[in-house]
């Protein structure tokens, strides 16, 4: 049974400012693996192993390989109906953004259009040395670390990865959207990463009502307004449906 509140049902509606932030959780039911907890993608590795600069400079190949095997599982499977719901929402919603850390592009993928990436694109790829864009590899299938056919520097994902900036412009964007939003949503994030977990809390402090939607309590539970446990692929169409907008 999920507790929709007076303040939920009235604050989603097409003339409000509603804005979403998306984490791991809401690709796991499509088979994406999360990164944290048991079944996480870096239970047998710590994120720093793989996650970071000096990881990859070290073990290119290996790196390389890791997000190759990634990009397998993602171009295999499709938006759930988490993602389709946000894409519901965002056309039924005139002031609609979604901010998202996952890199997988289900989002788009499932319609959405005002989309911030805050941390980059697994299916883009640039070059270290030069920072040429690669939206074609030269063996999509390999797994050793290509090569720019400009300067000979290494090729890898344009991710963030630990100790890197944010894009600067798109943080900055998802910052606003968060401080001008009446509704803010919280949605399959262990919310660990800074800045992206600041910027519910940012949202909050700015006046919106903060849901969150979490299979599990996470370290900003006792803070949100609203806390919905469940899958976000049966609380999202449900929250749609009761709110007329399905
Ligand atoms: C479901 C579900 C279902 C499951 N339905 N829910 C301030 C304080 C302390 C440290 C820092 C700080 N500021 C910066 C830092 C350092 C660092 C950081 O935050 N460290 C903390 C971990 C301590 N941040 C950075 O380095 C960032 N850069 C930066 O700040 O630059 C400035 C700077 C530089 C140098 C020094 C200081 C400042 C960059 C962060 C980049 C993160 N990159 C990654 C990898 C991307 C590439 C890749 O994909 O490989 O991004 S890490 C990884 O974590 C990935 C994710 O986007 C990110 C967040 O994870 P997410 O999405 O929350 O996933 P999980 O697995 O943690 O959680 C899944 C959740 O879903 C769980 O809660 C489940 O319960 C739930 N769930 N199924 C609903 N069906
Ligand atoms: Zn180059």
């Amino acid at each position: 049974m999920i507790e929709i509140t007076d303040e939920l049902r009235n604050l989603l509606n097409p003339d409000s400012a509603v804005a979403v932030l998306t984490g791991a959780g809401i690709s796991a039911e499509s088979g994406v693996p999360t990164f944290r907890g048991e079944e996480g993608l870096w239970s047998k590795f710590r994120p720093e192993e793989l996650a970071n600069v000096d990881a990859f400079m070290s073990n290119p190949d290996m790196v390389w390989a890791w997000y190759q095997h990634r990009r397998e599982i993602i171009n295999e499977v499709g938006p759930n109906p988490g993602h389709h719901a946000l894409a519901r929402m965002e056309e039924k919603i005139h002031d609609f953004s979604l901010i998202t850390q996952n890199v997988d592009g289900l989002h788009r993928r499932a319609g959405n259009k005002n989309v911030y990436e805050l941390h980059g694109n697994i299916q883009r790829n640039k070059c270290i040395d030069c920072g040429k864009f690669f939206d074609k590899l030269p063996d999509e299938a390999s797994d050793k670390v290509p090569e720019c056919d400009e300067c000979g520097g290494k090729i890898r994902p344009d991710v963030v990865w630990f100790g890197e900036m944010l894009p600067q412009d798109i943080i900055h964007r998802a910052f606003e959207v968060a401080e001008k939003s009446a509704l803010f949503f919280s949605i399959g994030t262990s919310a660990v990463v800074q800045p992206a977990a600041s910027i519910p809390v940012m949202a909050k402090q700015a006046g919106a009502y903060l849901v969150e939607i979490n299979v599990e309590p996470t370290v900003i539970t006792s803070y949100v307004d609203l806390f919905l446990q469940g899958k976000s692929g049966e609380i999202l169409p449900v929250i749609l449906e009761e709110c007329g907008l399905a």
